[in-house]
């Protein structure tokens, strides 16, 4: 076994003594789902208005119209596994550093700290008991003690604060100036996805029936109608808002999580590290049906991503964008903020 292999299974093994913790959140998820089991005419009456307005652009739509095969899912990535209790993989550079922070700095100082609580309590049973120390110490200072136990855990402390301000700062830099901008609406109950950058069209997803969804070789209570298509290996600038409630747009295989607030607008880069399918669940309880509004991001190489907005509704893909396809389509990006502000206004009624 490589030192890599050893590192790999350390940290698996560290995880698996995370299991407690996930067990906790993952009640969570678990509470939500059965909440509401009046799905089928809510979900039938928004998917019969999001189908109008498409069939009627789409027979407008006829010069230039791009192709788009929806991507099947590969098992086991980017969606939750049977039996599985700990984090999903990462596909993104900002999950690898966040699933670092957990393996190699939380768990380690977690484990130590609880092992060494454990053996100071079994320690001072044996020791301390009745029968072997019938006279009661008076001690009641020892200088030497109580500042040891004072700057041991400040030093823990800063050691886990240095990796952790990095991530922070990481999570929340700004997204490059050329970068493809989405907006995310948070609907009750249901996404919208607008793309400002390419016309401005809004995708609307709303979650699929379970047989439909394993009709289509996808997980149940995951598989959406309609994705969020996105290119892979470039910055996103994904923004969020919420139309009525908050609502949360969270993709666990993407260490991606940003609260839908109504009023205001939330802003994160999004990395994806290579084509894939990744599923999420909105993360902040929004009502009725918050366990059934289900994401499913689908990261496509640049040139696949720009024929799928061409299978869009006004979809456009801007001449910068296309003479320099990964790094900078700078002028489309800018002009395109201001009309993703107020487009939460208008759709979707
Ligand atoms: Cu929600």
């Amino acid at each position: 076994m490589s030192l890599a292999d050893t590192a790999r299974a350390t940290g698996k093994a560290i995880r698996t003594l995370g299991v407690a913790a996930a067990l906790a959140f993952g009640t969570q998820a678990i509470a939500a789902t059965p909440a509401a089991p009046v799905a089928a005419p809510a979900a039938a009456a928004s998917e019969s208005a999001a189908a109008a307005p498409a069939a009627a652009a789409a027979a407008a739509d006829t010069a230039d119209k791009g192709s788009y095969v929806p991507m099947k899912p590969t098992p086991g990535k980017g969606q939750p596994v049977d039996g599985g209790w700990t984090f999903q993989d990462q596909y993104s550079p900002i999950g690898d550093q966040g699933l670092w922070m957990h393996d190699y700095v939380l768990m380690p100082v977690i484990v130590a700290i609880t092992l060494l609580v454990l053996i100071l309590l079994l320690v001072v049973m044996a020791k301390f008991r009745r029968a072997a120390n019938p006279v009661a110490s008076k001690t009641s200072h020892n200088t030497l003690i109580e500042v040891i136990w004072t700057l041991i855990p400040v030093l823990i402390l800063v050691v886990i604060a240095v990796p952790s301000i990095r991530l922070l700062a990481h999570q929340y830099e700004p997204a490059p100036k050329g970068a493809l901008t989405v907006k995310v609406t948070g609907y009750q109950w249901y996404w919208g996805y607008t793309y400002p950058d390419n016309g401005g069209f809004e995708v609307i997803s709303n979650m699929l029936p379970e047989e439909e969804a394993l009709k289509r070789g996808e997980p149940g209570h995951l598989a959406v109608d309609n994705r969020m298509v996105v290119p892979a290996g470039e910055p996103i600038r994904i923004q969020t808002i919420g139309s009525d409630v908050i609502h949360s747009f969270a993709v666990p295989s993407l260490w991606f999580k940003l609260d839908a607030v109504p009023g205001r607008i939330n802003e994160k880069v999004l990395f994806i590290k290579e084509p894939g399918l990744y599923y999420g669940q909105c993360s902040e309880l929004c009502g009725a049906r918050h366990g059934y509004m289900p994401i499913a991001v689908e990261a496509l190489p640049r040139a696949k991503f720009e024929a799928w907005v061409k299978t869009q509704p006004g979809g456009t893909v801007g001449p910068v964008a296309e003479a320099a396809p990964a790094a900078v389509p700078a002028a489309a990006a800018a002009p395109a903020e201001a009309p993703a502000a107020d487009a939460s206004a208008a759709p979707a009624a």
